[in-house]
């Protein structure tokens, strides 16, 4: 049974609880406090020199890091990955802008937040991800303008990646107000059948089969 090194509160190991649940494929999981150093133990920098989660051990025992990576191989041959070239490549553009445009913005200032951080950083630091988180949502309300999803007519991997961390920009802060396209994305993504919240952290005991993508 696949494995997940993984922390709750985690948007980066949300997304592949996330897709582990919404495809049905059965898991363990083993939570390690971030805020503890848990993931720089000499144990788990032997799994994963990176030392970070969520961190993904298959069956046959191979790991693999990197949240959007792991989405990706969990995807592949389901339709939450498209066949076609430009669809493969329009998913890892919203993907590549998750990682580089929006996460380092909108996850470290809830981070800070949460981690009661916020106080080591000046205000012209705080400021700066503030209005980088904003602009990151700015392209996400430009896009969904008059779309349901981020790529094509249906969810896919893309949708996951960047409904992590933006379902709970609010705890870093961000108010959603003046983004209803993506107020009303986050409802769809929210609402779709055998959506999981962040907080549910059991692994899958059983496979309930795959739902596939777009299952709504
Ligand atoms: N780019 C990585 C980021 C992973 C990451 O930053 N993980 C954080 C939790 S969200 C972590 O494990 N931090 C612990 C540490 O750095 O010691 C991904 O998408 O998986």
């Amino acid at each position: 049974m696949m494995h997940l090194y993984d922390y709750w509160e985690s948007g980066n190991g949300y997304k592949v609880r996330m897709m582990l649940h919404r495809r049905g494929l059965p898991f363990e999981r083993t939570e390690l406090d971030i805020l503890k150093g848990e993931t720089r133990t000499a144990d788990f920098l032997a799994r994963n020199p990176n030392g970070r989660i969520p961190y993904l051990v298959l069956d046959d025992g191979t790991g693999l890091a990197e949240s959007n990576a792991i989405l990706w191989y969990l995807a592949e041959g389901t339709p939450w990955l498209p066949d076609e070239k430009l669809g493969r490549a329009r998913l890892l553009q919203w993907m590549f802008f998750e990682q580089y445009s929006h996460e380092p913005f909108i996850a470290v200032l809830r981070f800070w937040n949460f981690a009661n951080k916020l106080g080591e950083h000046s205000a012209d630091e705080v400021t700066a991800k503030r209005a980088g988180g904003y602009a990151a949502l700015d392209v996400m309300e430009a896009h969904l303008a008059g779309r349901a999803f981020f790529v094509g007519e249906r969810e896919s991997i893309a949708d996951l990646a960047l409904y992590a961390y933006t379902h709970v920009a609010h705890e870093g802060g961000f108010e959603l107000g003046g983004h209803p396209a993506v107020t009303a994305w986050l409802d769809r993504i929210g609402g779709a059948p055998g959506h999981v919240p962040i907080s549910e952290v059991r692994g899958l005991p059983a496979a309930e089969g795959d739902r596939g993508a777009g299952s709504s």
